[in-house]
């Protein structure tokens, strides 16, 4: 399967990139300049983290989460020519119209994902506890408020970048209202972005490394083999919640379907920026970047609730990652 596989997408010429060094096993290698964005790297931040990235008129742009000094979650607006020089607007994004009765000021853990002609916001609001924001712009401007996906609680509501069997869809992750101890991933259809339905179950954890709970990540990648979706998943330690990322192989045509799932994980908190933080031992992804000309990907990934990652990796090491480590015993 991995050298033939074909990433259905567009070309990303300038996509940040570094090879993997020389002796690394890792499946995401690291930037060497990480973090990627500092945690005050916006005005009166706190923290810059778990943020999505799109490219935009020959670089790039970007919904940030920024937990301001008085930790209200706000969402930002940033642009960046190659994806790692990042400027941001000093007042967080606005919307404009939507129902006032659902209107909040916060959010958090944006996804941005490009669909026709609009990009869609999609972030975890509040609505008498969490549940999935959505908005969409042409400029990154104006954000035109929408209605919530769903009732409370939910949270990472990722859509697809196109239509299956005429209806959108969208990952997300039923929730409770606090620092939820379940979580598995569920994938929902609608034929106009507003009302849901047709749910079905994706995912639950249970490999080790993600037994308490999971979430999806960035927008799925939709390759010739089915769709590429990282998530995030998390294990209950003495010391508290431990997040890592993986990697599942989707179904293209009934995407709630799992062709393989990785038992191992594609991320770990390793590093000080991700081992240190307001929150320690997270890393979350929730943007990826795949060139379609070469199968490179360029991952932004939260760490530790306080900085933005980079990782790099390829489509054919994801799938090859995902072959080596779904059904050894050593694994099961
Ligand atoms: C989740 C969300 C994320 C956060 C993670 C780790 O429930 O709040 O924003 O990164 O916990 O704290």
């Amino acid at each position: 399967m991995p050298g033939k596989v074909r990433i259905v997408g567009p070309e990303i010429p300038n996509l940040p990139w570094q090879e993997k060094p020389q002796g690394c096993s890792d499946v995401i290698w690291r930037y060497t300049a990480n973090p990627v964005i500092g945690r005050y790297a916006i005005h009166k931040a706190n923290s810059v983290f778990n943020s999505a990235v799109v490219p935009w008129e020959g670089g790039f742009i970007g919904v940030f989460r920024c937990d301001n000094v008085c930790m209200r979650h706000r969402l930002y607006v940033g642009r960046s020519p190659d994806g790692l020089k990042w400027d941001f607007e000093t007042n967080p994004l606005q919307f404009v119209g939507g129902d006032k009765e659902i209107f909040t000021r916060g959010g958090y853990d944006p996804r941005v994902v490009k669909i026709d002609d609009k990009y869609y916001v999609t972030w975890c609001n509040n609505y008498h506890g969490a549940t999935i924001g959505m908005a969409w712009t042409t400029d990154f401007k104006e954000f035109h408020l929408m209605e919530n996906a769903f009732l409370p609680f939910n949270r990472n509501g990722v859509l697809f970048p196109r239509k299956v069997n005429g209806y959108y869809l969208m990952l997300s992750r039923p929730s409770d209202n606090a620092h939820t101890p379940f979580g598995e991933i569920y994938l929902s259809q609608s034929p106009d972005l507003e009302f849901w339905g047709r749910h079905r179950h994706v995912l639950r954890g249970n490999t080790g490394w993600d037994w308490l709970k999971i979430g999806p990540g960035p927008m799925p990648i939709e390759t010739s083999e089915g769709w590429l979706m990282l998530y995030h998943g998390v294990v209950n330690t003495c010391t508290g919640y431990v997040y890592r990322a993986g990697v599942a192989l989707l179904d293209l045509e009934q995407p709630w379907k799992v062709k393989a799932n990785a038992k191992a994980y594609v991320l770990t908190p390793s590093e000080p920026y991700e081992m240190v933080g307001d929150v320690p031992n997270v890393v979350f992804p929730c943007a990826a970047l795949a060139d379609a000309k070469t199968g490179r990907m360029a991952i932004y990934y939260g760490a530790a609730d306080t900085v933005v990652g980079l990782g790099f990796t390829t489509v054919d090491t994801l799938l090859q990652h995902i072959k080596d480590t779904q059904d050894t015993e050593d694994n099961a």
